[in-house]
């Protein structure tokens, strides 16, 4: 009884502290307009595309479509916003969308100096370079000289410049903000490297290379010259919003590593499991302090899936990409992707 007391009075003397959770301004507005305005890329194969209907899919819609599924419980209600590397940081600064999740690099300065706050790394990637085969690179260390097709507005061009400066290299950049110009670029000779996140290196390869040139003719280079961690960005002002998007995507991780899947997860709900009760919200509380539904996760792993489904289908091995999960393997087979727990 007296243990019973004691918790009783700690769990109300939290809730006196934190309160409830309040919506700010920025999830006001979300839940008053009834959609979530995300900026994404402008077409990358994997992360950002559209079917021959419209219909925008990837890695990074998914991500949207599990916020708007913690909000709303429809993961559908997403007004898409596509974005150059070069007008994104704008368009959340202003206003003009209510989150990233556009293959953006956390950076020191972007999550401090320009107003903004990354809530995840939904794909772990580094910085490459791809060359026509028929040039005979075999190493980056080989391109002295080179003509250079970059992306403006991206750590991808910072990048690049330090990589040939620590080796004492020189290049000639060619620079084209919108991506289907710097391909076409690329793909007719206007350079001979083009340089982005290897991630955007094998969907470009994949997904773009125009016939009657074939994907095998390009190589990726085997030197891997950054870190790029890429995830969901929101402003700075609204923490419960931001606590949203941050949660919303370690759900998906969360679901895979308790095994929860989208087709399991009605079954899921009969589990003895205390975690897997937690995170369902068969257990109530975790909805209460998010600010969302209980079902909040159950909605999204029903509607998205987990964060493993969502990579083999977008770029995994269910897809055109087949990229190796890798670095985004679970932390439990080896990777990086880690969810703090849900409790
Ligand atoms: N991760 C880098 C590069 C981001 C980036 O813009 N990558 C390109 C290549 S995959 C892209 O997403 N382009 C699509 C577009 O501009 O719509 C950054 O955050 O600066």
């Amino acid at each position: 009884m007296l243990k019973k007391m004691a918790a009783g009075v700690v769990t109300a003397g939290l809730i006196g502290v934190a309160g409830t959770a309040h919506a700010g301004k920025d999830l006001d507005a979300v839940k008053a307009r009834g959609q979530l305005i995300c900026g994404i890329a402008t077409g990358v194969a994997g992360f950002a595309q559209q079917d021959d209907k419209g219909k925008w899919l990837g890695l990074d819609i998914d991500v949207c479509r599990a916020v708007s599924a913690a909000i709303f419980g429809d993961a559908e209600k997403v007004k898409y916003v596509p974005t150059t590397a070069q007008q994104r940081f704008t368009a959340l600064q202003s206003g003009e969308v209510d989150m990233l999740s556009r293959t953006t690099t956390y950076t020191l300065t972007r999550d401090t100096a320009l107003g903004l706050e990354f809530t995840g790394i939904n794909y772990y990637d580094g910085q490459g370079f791809m060359v026509p085969k028929k040039l005979g690179v075999k190493s980056a260390k080989e391109l002295n000289g080179a003509t250079v097709c970059v992306q403006p507005g991206t750590t991808t061009e910072l990048n690049l410049a330090d990589y040939f400066r620590a080796n004492k290299m020189t290049f000639k950049p060619v620079v084209i903000e919108k991506v289907e110009e710097i391909r076409a670029a690329f793909y007719a000779g206007r350079c001979d490297v083009y340089t982005t996140d290897a991630s955007g290196l094998y969907s470009t390869r994949a997904a773009n290379t125009p016939a009657p040139l074939k994907p095998d003719d390009f190589v990726i280079l085997p030197e891997i010259i950054s870190k790029e961690p890429l995830g969901p960005v929101v402003r700075h002002g609204d923490n419960q919003f931001t606590d949203i998007v941050r949660w919303a995507f370690y759900a998906m991780v969360e679901a895979e590593e308790h095994g929860i899947t989208s087709k399991n997860v009605d079954e899921m709900l009969k589990s003895d499991n205390p975690s897997i009760k937690r995170i369902l919200g068969v257990t109530p509380g975790m909805g209460k302090a998010l600010g969302v539904d209980e079902k909040w996760v159950y909605n999204i792993v029903k509607q998205v899936g987990n964060y493993g489904e969502s990579f083999d289908r977008n770029v995994g091995m269910g897809s055109q990409l087949k990229i190796a999960r890798g670095l985004n393997a679970l932390w439990t087979n080896g990777g990086l992707q880690y969810s703090p727990p849900i409790r």
